[in-house]
């Protein structure tokens, strides 16, 4: 372990949490905290993370509390990961189902540094900062939304003795009473804030792996070249994290940083974790334009969703000529009535002739499609037409997800005024996890029972894959050989890649439990 002789800030993230058969993909290097780090010493703090995916992500070990299981670091093994001298100690909390095991690691660091300040932050820490402070009191302060400015001023405000509650964006408890500041603006200068500190985060691991967002199998690297969405669809959690700012960095700097980790990391492919990145025509051209004249030997992706109204055949020609393979277009639904119910704000028909021309050029293109609480089989039989004009223009995959109600969204909002929701509870975060299960279900419609939910998971998605490899032959012997080689171009050959790679770790792991 590595220890220092002066007071240090130490960032953690929890390991990743999953089940036997979820479909997402889990293990990427945790850019939040490396952003984070690089502001800290750009302000002269020294820094250091305990990378608990990275310092092991070969390690799954089943949890305590449920029947899921955790990647990376055992909650004793980051506990005695973190150096010795760290008087300030931050925790990224994104999702809302890892918030048991988070709870738990907290308690732990706090037995161990009972004079720490501990700082959480993260989409989960602003979508639940009060439930935070009042049932994990070994919390000291919460940092809600971009989180740079405000853990400098934070650890500033920390070793000066200065009041906190001057600090814009954070709650803590004022004796028995939450005391919660206001929100700061986002950072208006994008190209301004430093680079991630990447050299304190164990890259090679995820690198030499293939680890990533993305679809590839190759020395993946995170970026991100714009940070928010001015859209403010009910199921998402943006508004509130990242308000509707959306700003994109300078072009020729968001390349200036990819040239730099080719160079030092031997990059090969980079995923942008945007939430979504293309929303202006003429950013995106000059992007790519100027990847095209710089010439880099790699490719790059667009694994979070993206929207698709900026997308036309001219920028699908300048993506694919400037190295962009991978793309998630994000309809939700392909019922008229959900789409404004959920704000989404989308033109199905325009969708569908990006996605035909991104095909066309050679994109993968996955689609993701959302249950929702209020469709009815109409809805469903709407999505389902869609779904098969998708397969019929050219997408290689498809995500059909039961809704998950994540706290921070106006949808969960209204269930739980509605009634139609439990109060926050661990019991609630850790039903959240079995989500991306395709074993089980939850259903929050009231149209349609758990068992129906699930039949229509598996009917939409094995329709899909059907039609698709009926309406593409080639596909399915391609996509049996990136398998077999473990070369994934798209994301369903990688989510086969990766599930099946768990169930056999899984399996293993509990023989070995069972030994006598
Ligand atoms: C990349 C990504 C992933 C990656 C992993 C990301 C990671 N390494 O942690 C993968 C693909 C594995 C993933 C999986 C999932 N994801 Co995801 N993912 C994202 C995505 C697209 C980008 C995250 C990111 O890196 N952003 C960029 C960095 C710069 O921002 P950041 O991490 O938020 O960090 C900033 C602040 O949060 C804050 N901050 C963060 N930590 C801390 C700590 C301290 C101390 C402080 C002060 C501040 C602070 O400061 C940072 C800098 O400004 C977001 C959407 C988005 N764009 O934010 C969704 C998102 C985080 N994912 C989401 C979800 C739901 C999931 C899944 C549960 C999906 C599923 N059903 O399987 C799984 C869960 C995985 C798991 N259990 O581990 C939701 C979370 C909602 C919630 N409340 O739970 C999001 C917000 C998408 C959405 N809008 O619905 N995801
Ligand atoms: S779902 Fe996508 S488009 Fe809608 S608010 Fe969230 S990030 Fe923006």
């Amino acid at each position: 372990m590595k220890q220092f002789d002066k007071p240090i800030v130490s960032l953690v993230k929890a390991p990743a949490l999953t089940n036997a058969f979820a479909l997402s993909t889990l293990v990427t290097p945790p850019l939040g905290l490396a952003y984070l780090a690089g502001s800290l010493r750009a302000h002269g703090i020294a820094t250091h993370i305990v990378d608990a995916v990275g310092e092991n992500p070969d390690q799954i070990f089943p949890l305590s509390f449920c029947d899921g299981y955790g990647i990376g670091l055992t909650m004793a093994e980051i506990v005695a990961a973190i150096p010795e001298t760290s008087d300030i100690i931050g925790l990224s909390c994104m999702f809302s189902n890892s918030w048991p095991f988070e709870w738990r690691l907290i308690a732990a660091i706090r037995k161990r540094f009972p004079n720490a300040q501990i700082i959480v932050g993260g989409e989960h820490a602003t979508a639940c900062s009060d439930y935070i402070l009042t049932t994990c009191r070994d919390v000291n302060v919460i940092a809600m939304g971009e989180g740079e400015e405000t853990m400098v001023d934070i650890v500033n405000a920390i070793r000066t003795g200065n009041d906190l509650s001057r600090v814009g964006g954070i709650a803590f408890m004022d004796g028995e009473a939450i005391h919660t500041t206001k929100r700061r603006k986002r950072i208006g200068d994008i190209d301004s804030i430093p680079v991630p500190a990447w050299d304190l985060v164990p890259l090679e691991n995820y690198m030499s792996r293939g680890l990533g967002h993305g679809s590839m199998h190759a020395r993946n690297m995170p970026l991100m070249a714009t940070r928010g969405c001015p859209f403010q669809c009910t199921f998402c959690s943006s508004p509130l994290m990242w308000t509707t700012k959306w700003s994109a960095r300078k072009a020729s700097l968001v390349i200036d940083e990819m040239e730099a980790y080719v160079k030092e990391y031997n990059v090969e492919n980079f995923d942008l974790y945007d939430l979504t990145a293309i929303i202006q025509k003429d950013w995106i051209v000059e992007f790519a334009n100027q990847l095209i004249r710089r010439n880099l030997p790699i490719t790059y992706q667009l694994p979070s969703g993206t929207r698709s109204e900026a997308i036309d055949e001219e920028v699908v020609d300048l993506l694919y000529r400037s190295g962009c393979r991978n793309m998630n277009y994000a309809p939700e639904s392909g019922s008229p009535d959900t789409l404004k119910a959920i704000k989404k704000k989308v033109k199905l028909p325009r969708l569908l002739n990006s996605l035909q021309a991104a095909s066309k050029r050679g994109l993968s293109v996955m689609v993701n499609i959302i249950l929702f609480p209020r469709d009815t089989r109409a809805d469903l039989l709407n999505t389902f037409k869609f779904m098969v004009k998708c397969a019929f223009y050219g997408a290689d995959d498809i995500t059909f997800v039961p809704f998950v109600p994540y706290p921070g969204t106006e949808l969960h909002a209204e269930m739980v005024a509605a009634g139609r929701l439990p109060p926050l509870s661990e019991a609630y975060f850790i039903g959240l996890l079995t989500h991306s299960d395709i074993s089980r279900v939850t259903s929050h419609n009231p149209n349609l029972s758990e068992r129906q939910v699930h039949y229509f998971r598996l009917l939409f998605l094995g329709s899909f894959y059907i039609l698709s490899y009926l309406f593409r032959p080639y596909r399915a012997f391609s996509s049996l050989i990136h398998i077999l080689r473990n070369k994934p171009r798209t994301k369903g050959e990688k989510t086969f890649i990766q599930l099946a790679r768990r169930i056999i770790k899984i399996n293993a792991l509990s023989s070995a439990l069972h030994k006598p």
